[in-house]
């Protein structure tokens, strides 16, 4: 993103498409997303301002007690209807200026079935020129080790959502160490609760809080 984008000068309807989630308001949700389409507006603007930002103060609301599971959900249903007319467009974005080609196998952790910002991520990876093996959800650790082993990936990425899921990451980086894998691969973690210093404090090499960040992550991993 560039200064422009900056949060003092965002377009109102980037406001108003957090309001319609806050609100848990599907359609408008998706009418407001078209509209900042349409004004072409950045795609990563929209996502990241609008969306996510809309749906995490959902979350933040869920968090303290303030609504509950079904609104929870009704704001996934909100950012997915969101998300699903941004795609197309970050399909078209290419953020790297060499070619990045490399090989990502990625899930979400073990007990934890959050998957939008994953699928996101993954979007964004392919637009890139990485080949991306998706494991999906709720991924046993044994089961990561076993897709390194077998597809001898360039990067291990591994989503988690939750405090209670974020130390499979690091589970996983142990056993990859204990079954000589861990110089073979480099691993990224994301997910809302993981961060640069949790990054290091399991030995992983990359952490990204958002999906355009990981991706130049990866790309200079690759160039390490
Ligand atoms: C939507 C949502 C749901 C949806 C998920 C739908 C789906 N298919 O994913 C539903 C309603 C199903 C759900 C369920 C639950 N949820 Co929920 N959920 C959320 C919410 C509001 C938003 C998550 C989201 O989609 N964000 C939008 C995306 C775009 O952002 P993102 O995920 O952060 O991803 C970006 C970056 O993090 C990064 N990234 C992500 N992954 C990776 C991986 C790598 C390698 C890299 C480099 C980067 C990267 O790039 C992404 C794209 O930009 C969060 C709140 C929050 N702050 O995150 C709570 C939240 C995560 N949920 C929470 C909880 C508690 C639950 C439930 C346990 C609730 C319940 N009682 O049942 C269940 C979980 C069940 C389970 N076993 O997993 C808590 C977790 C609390 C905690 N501290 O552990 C949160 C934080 C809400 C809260 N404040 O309490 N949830």
């Amino acid at each position: 993103m560039t200064d422009e984008d900056s949060a003092d000068d965002l377009d109102p309807i980037i406001e108003d498409i957090q309001q319609a989630i806050i609100d848990l308001e599907e359609d408008k949700t998706a009418e407001l997303t078209q509209e900042a389409i349409d004004k072409d507006l950045n795609p990563l603007v929209i996502l990241q301002e609008g969306l996510t930002e809309g749906v995490r103060t959902v979350g933040d609301k869920f968090g303290r007690g303030e609504v509950f599971l079904p609104e929870l959900a009704m704001s996934a249903d909100c950012m997915k209807a969101g998300v699903e007319l941004v795609e197309p467009l970050l399909d078209e974005m290419d953020l790297g200026d060499e070619d990045t080609a490399g090989k990502v196998v990625i899930g979400t952790v073990d007990e934890d079935i959050h998957n939008i910002g994953k699928n996101i991520l993954i979007t964004m990876l392919k637009a890139n020129g990485f080949d991306v093996i998706d494991l999906g959800v709720e991924i046993p650790n044994e089961d990561f080790v076993e897709a390194v082993r077998e597809e001898d990936p360039d990067i291990l990425g591994m989503s988690a959502l939750m405090t209670m899921t974020m130390d499979h990451q690091e589970e996983v980086v142990e056993l990859l160490e204990e079954e000589g894998l861990r110089d073979d691969v480099k691993v990224m973690v994301g997910g809302a609760p993981t961060s640069e210093e949790w990054r290091d404090e399991i030995g992983a090499d990359g952490y990204a809080d958002n999906a355009d960040a990981a991706v130049q992550e990866a790309i200079e991993l690759l160039a390490e």
